[in-house]
């Protein structure tokens, strides 16, 4: 069933909403985890599925999303797999940038043209979840549906940031709302005891979706709405068959700042709701680093990546990424520290501490609490990063502020005995 697939990966539109890790680079290429890339994760999902022709989608194409494809998902010459990047083009038809999800698809349909398949799969490219979408596609046929859409159970207070429907005894959809933002006692569900438990009463939509071609084709060529979810998808349940597929395991969204960082300090918990071990684990690109070297540390539920140089006092609560230098008696608590691209030669070390500026990575000395630090940053000496009181929100030059954590920005240089 699944050779008859093809998935298209919604890469993200403008990534206001991650900003300012979105300021250099498109969504996708967004690092997570220490080593991998938010698009491993839809990608991966996909080839563990046994789905294995994937478009991404994505308004702006950014050199490490393209290399990061290219050096990691390589397919035998005999097989139809690949992973191709589409950016938003302009075409005689089209002006320009994607309007929408469904108008990304839409501008995107002539790439898919030429392939064989009878059925679409349509992801998010910012959340984080394991799922099997096999049985997906499975009931999707057996039900003989013509839009499938994947459901959980949310809570009352997650309810404005979904589309919530209501399903009937054979799980079709029988209504749909994008966001409600008031009025939520009518679209309470039947759901399992454990749900109900919990106080997740409502059917989300996730934002995974399976059309079939005829009816994508017929869906965005015959009008120019931009949207599944405010649109395409609440109208097709007027006369298509549009059945819900159940889904109860781990899935959250990492599209913001404060649920990507949540996300991504989740992985450190004894038993991580989402599990990096597990054995459909994530692909990524597989790079040729040193091990990672630590010395004097005392470290507590971490997660250290390859290629690493540390020497710090303590790292509690964090992500260390590939190739990131910690200088002495430096002390780092719930943050996340993407890395860095390559690393400075001994001499260039020494040549910043002549010239008095920072090496690359973090010095000696240096406090630092809650905060994203992105790749390639300059840290100082004696430098404190969100060590007293509730920062307001702000975007400054070196860095930016959004509900109490502060993101270091990508290259940022930030000089020795600053206080942020
Ligand atoms: P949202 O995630 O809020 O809700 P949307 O902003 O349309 O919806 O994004 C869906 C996905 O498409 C995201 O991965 C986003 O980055 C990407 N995307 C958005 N605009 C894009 C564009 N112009 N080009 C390419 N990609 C783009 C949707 C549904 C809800 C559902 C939630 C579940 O609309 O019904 O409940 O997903 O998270
Ligand atoms: P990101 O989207 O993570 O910010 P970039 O666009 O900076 O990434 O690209 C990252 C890639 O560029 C890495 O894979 C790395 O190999 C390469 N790279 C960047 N800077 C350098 C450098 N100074 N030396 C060697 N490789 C580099």
């Amino acid at each position: 069933m699944t050779s008859k697939v093809i998935s298209i990966v919604l890469g993200g539109g403008q990534g206001s909403r991650l900003a300012p890790l979105t300021q250099t680079r498109s969504k996708p290429a967004v690092p997570i985890a220490g080593k991998y890339r938010l698009v491993d994760i839809p990608i991966s999902n996909c080839l563990h599925s046994n789905i294995n022709r994937i478009f991404v989608l994505t308004q702006f194409n950014s050199a490490s999303l393209n290399k990061h494809i290219k050096n990691t998902y390589h397919f035998s010459t005999f097989s139809t797999a690949f992973v191709d990047i589409l950016a938003a083009e302009q075409t005689p038809t089209s002006a320009g940038w994607f309007q929408g999800t469904a108008d990304a698809v839409r501008q995107s349909l002539h790439h898919l043209a030429v392939h064989e398949f009878d059925y679409v799969l349509i992801l998010s490219g910012d959340q984080l979840y394991q799922m099997d979408f096999e049985e997906m596609i499975q009931q999707h046929v057996e039900s003989k549906a013509d839009i499938s859409i994947a459901t959980i159970p949310v809570h009352e207070r997650d309810v404005p940031g979904f589309g919530i429907l209501k399903t009937d005894a054979e799980n079709n959809i029988t209504a749909f709302i994008e966001k409600p933002k008031t009025g939520f006692e009518e679209w309470v569900s039947e759901v399992s005891p454990e749900m109900k438990e919990k106080g997740r009463l409502y059917l989300a939509s996730m934002g995974i979706y399976i059309f079939n071609r005829k009816l994508l084709y017929e869906l965005l060529e015959s009008n120019d709405q931009t949207d599944f979810g405010k649109e395409i998808i609440p109208q097709s349940i007027q006369g298509h068959k549009v059945v819900s597929y159940q889904y109860e395991g781990y899935w959250t969204d990492i599209g913001t700042i404060p649920s990507f960082f949540e996300a991504n300090l989740g992985l450190t918990d004894d038993i991580p709701e989402f599990n990096l071990f597990d054995k459909n684990h994530i692909y990524t690109r597989a790079r040729m680093l040193p091990p990672t070297k630590v010395s004097g540390t005392h470290l507590e539920k971490s997660i250290i990546a390859d290629g690493c140089i540390i020497n710090a006092s303590l790292i509690n609560r964090s992500i260390v990424g590939i190739r990131t230098r910690i200088g002495l008696y430096t002390s780092i608590e719930n943050c996340y520290i993407m890395g860095s691209d390559n690393y400075q030669t001994l001499e260039e070390i020494a040549a910043a501490k002549e010239a008095g500026v920072p090496a690359m990575g973090i010095g000696d000395r240096c406090t630092i609490k809650n905060a994203i630090i992105d790749k390639n940053t300059y840290i100082g000496d004696d430098v404190k990063i969100n060590c007293n009181k509730k920062l307001p929100d702000g975007d400054y030059p070196t860095y930016t502020v959004v509900d109490g954590i502060v993101i270091i920005k990508k290259r940022a240089v930030i000089p020795s005995g600053t206080v942020i």
